[in-house]
């Protein structure tokens, strides 16, 4: 199973959407194998968005995202990372259709409520940033055979 991280950003939890959105990744059959608040600091949310640098929205992503708590969280199932980014929608409110969380939630060019990792290999660079070895579960959801068919040699 893949999995990949999740980061509700200060305008999530500021506006009281936590419920929301976790609430649509668990209807949606993905499991939460680790969760947790936290404030970011300056120093990983620097490392997290080096791609950036250089950009003129760096400086002010990375005071956004260090400006108050967020939740990450890790969450697994089939296709997850991609899973993930469709329930998200495209980068910004405004331009993300109904039914994405950003489509239904946003409407800033800024603050965008949700990170998701992008690939399979960034959410293996970015989970280790937030989570310990060790600290997400493992073993299978006791739902397992409800949320994918699993009667033949792989879920589907
Ligand atoms: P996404 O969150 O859809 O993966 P990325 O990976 O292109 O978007 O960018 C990472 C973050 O950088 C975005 N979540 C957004 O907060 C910020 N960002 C990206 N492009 C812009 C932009 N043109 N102006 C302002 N902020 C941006």
């Amino acid at each position: 199973m893949e999995r990949t991280l999740v980061i509700l950003k200060p305008d999530c939890l500021a506006r009281r959407l936590v419920g929301e959105v976790v609430g649509r990744f668990e209807w949606k059959g993905l499991q939460i194998v680790g969760m947790k608040m936290l404030k970011i600091s300056p120093a990983v949310a620097r490392k997290m968005y080096a791609i950036h640098r250089g950009e003129e929205f760096y400086q002010p992503l990375v005071r956004f995202m260090t400006s108050g708590p967020v939740v990450v969280m890790a969450l697994e199932g089939k296709d997850a990372v991609a899973v993930v980014r469709k329930m998200l929608g495209p980068t910004f409110g405004p331009d993300a259709p109904p039914g994405s969380i950003r489509g239904d939630l946003g409407m800033s060019k800024r603050y965008n409520l949700v990170h998701g990792s992008d690939t399979r290999e960034t959410a293996g660079r970015e989970l280790p940033l937030f989570f310990k070895q060790g600290e997400l579960l493992t073993g299978t959801a006791p739902d397992f055979g409800q949320i994918y068919d699993t009667t033949g040699p792989e879920p589907v």
